[in-house]
């Protein structure tokens, strides 16, 4: 089962957001794994954000990441890393639509709520940068047995 790496940011969890936008992947049926309230480093942040490194947003991204805790989480399900991306909707605010998590919640691209990874390798390297492999957990849902 294909896992990815969620994150309330700073402005998600100082909005009082974080029970609606995990309300949301519940809902959806996706499984979370591992989650935590985390006030992240500098340095974890860089690491976090590396493929931005030398972009003129990347000072801004790193500030804003450390300004606050941010609710991080693994969630599992089949095609999950696509599916998260398409209910959190696109990075550009004017672009993310209505029934996404930014397109009903952020008004701007630099305060959009939430991360999701982009591809397996990114989710791997993300939750070794947040968890350690015994704070994921594994478990079964019922409704998984039957499907
Ligand atoms: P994230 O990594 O935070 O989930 O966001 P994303 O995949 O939708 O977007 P990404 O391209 O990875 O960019 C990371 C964050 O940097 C800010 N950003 N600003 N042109 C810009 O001003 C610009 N581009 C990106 C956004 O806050 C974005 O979430
Ligand atoms: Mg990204």
């Amino acid at each position: 089962m294909e896992k990815t790496f969620l994150m309330v940011k700073p402005d998600g969890v100082q909005r009082g957001l974080i029970g609606e936008i995990v309300s949301r992947f519940e809902q959806k049926g996706l499984q979370l794994v591992a989650a935590k309230l985390v006030q992240v480093s500098r340095e974890q942040a860089e690491r976090h954000y590396a493929e931005h490194v030398g972009k003129p947003f990347f000072d801004n991204l790193i500030n804003f990441i450390t300004s606050g805790p941010v609710f991080a989480m693994v969630w599992q399900g089949d095609q999950v890393i696509a599916l998260s991306r398409t209910m959190i909707g696109k990075t550009n605010s004017l672009e993310a639509l209505p029934g996404t998590i930014r397109g009903d919640y952020a008004v701007h691209t630099n305060l959009n709520l939430i991360h999701g990874s982009d591809s397996p390798e990114s989710a791997e390297r993300e939750i070794a940068n947040f968890f350690r492999p015994e704070e994921v957990l594994d478990y079964s849902k019922a409704i998984q047995t039957w499907i």
